[in-house]
């Protein structure tokens, strides 16, 4: 594809409520969106780097002067013929996948319109509807999580995810599972536990959950692989994978059973494709995680989900949920059984509200090759 032009820019949009998780409180969301013009077509791309780097090393504000200064313009002159030849094009960069992942996906959503298919056919998926989850943050109050949580069942929601930390864990876990004793529930501790907590963690096999989701470091396999020898319930991980590589680590040293994919975090579409295939040969599930993404990334993740291994309900849940009004149309909805629909219609079947954008945006730049 002939790539006309590149714009990288920054919306700030408030969350409905705030989201709370052992790393921090976020209220509002900075976004870096990716648009590609080529041959009369327009990709869209969403950096999911969070406004600080408490989640990984990346945030907004050392993505975007990698895009701007290397990324973008090695994409430009390269006219790469598919997504998949982004991560040969970014291959001197290292690390910077929320970066990558952001043009390398807005290549994808461009080729899909051009091919005139679904995002989610274009990478092979073949699921009509995905299970859905919600993933819910520490709450001021144990009354103002089960009430939140009895919304999201009434909603429809499959999987309940509490964020859990040292602190509001075990308590919490005991009073929602006995007002609900078989709801599919799991929880995110985003690392904040320590080896030396394992006794600790294995007082949360009596509560039957579907899995603990990264206990531990972000960098690590092998003291997860010591901790879920202790644990009856299944680790799952999602900082620590960072690409194909790790995921076959983590699955070799059973450092974990079940695998968090996230399309930022292990660098755009192909790796996570990659991850998906090598688990799925495997025997090890997968789910679609999140990171508060308008209806861009949400879309893009959508598309991932309809892939055959994603068995899971993911993190990928309505746009009502964290925003007043989404920038895509329609916006996505979750339906009475917590599914979503995966669109048929070509490219990532939502429409960008650009008018809207444009309102939102507080910087720009624009890359030409
Ligand atoms: O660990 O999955 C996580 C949000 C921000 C950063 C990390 C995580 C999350 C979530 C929210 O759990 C998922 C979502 O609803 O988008
Ligand atoms: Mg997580």
């Amino acid at each position: 594809m002939k790539i006309d032009a590149i714009y990288l820019r920054e919306i700030q949009m408030p969350l409905v409520k705030p989201f709370q998780t052992s790393f921090g409180t976020t209220t509002a969301r900075r976004i870096l969106l990716v648009e590609i013009r080529t041959e009369g077509f327009t990709g869209w791309g969403e950096c999911v780097a969070g406004e600080h780097p408490y989640f990984s090393e990346e945030c907004i504000d050392t993505a975007w002067p990698i895009m701007l200064h290397e990324l973008a313009p090695a994409l430009a002159s390269a006219d790469p013929e598919h997504g998949g030849k982004c991560s040969e094009i970014f291959r001197l960069v290292r690390g910077n996948r929320m970066a990558k992942a952001a043009l390398e996906n807005a290549v994808w959503d461009a080729e899909a319109q051009m091919r005139r298919v679904p995002l989610a056919d274009l990478i092979g998926g073949s699921r009509e509807v995905i299970p859905c989850g919600v993933s819910i943050g520490i709450q001021p109050t144990l009354e103002q999580l089960l009430a939140e949580i009895e919304t999201e069942l009434a909603a429809g929601y499959q999987r309940i995810k509490l964020k859990c930390k040292p602190g509001w864990d075990v308590k919490v876990l005991e009073a929602v599972r006995n007002r609900w004793p078989d709801i599919l529930l799991s929880c995110d501790a985003n690392s904040a536990y320590r080896l030396r907590d394992a006794d600790h963690l294995v007082t949360f096999d009596q509560f039957n959950l579907l899995m603990i989701e990264q206990p531990l470091w972000a960098d690590d396999f092998y003291y997860h692989s010591m901790l879920q020898k202790q644990l009856e319930t299944s680790i799952c991980l999602d900082e620590s994978i960072r690409n194909r590589r790790d995921a076959l680590a983590a699955i070799e040293m059973e450092s974990c059973r079940i695998i968090n994919i996230k399309n930022g975090r292990v660098g755009g579409f192909s790796e996570a494709i990659a991850v998906h295939n090598a688990a799925h040969e495997r025997g090890i599930p997968v789910w679609c995680g999140g990171m508060l993404e308008t209806g861009i990334g949400r879309s893009h993740n959508i598309a991932l989900s309809s892939l055959e291994n994603f068995t899971l309900p993911g993190d990928v849940s309505a746009s009502r949920r964290y925003w007043k009004e989404d920038i895509i149309e329609p916006e996505v909805e979750v339906s009475p059984l917590g599914e979503i629909t995966v669109p048929n219609t070509p490219g990532r079947g939502f429409e960008v509200r650009t008018d809207l954008i444009e309102k939102l945006t507080v910087r720009k730049e624009e890359i030409r090759s």
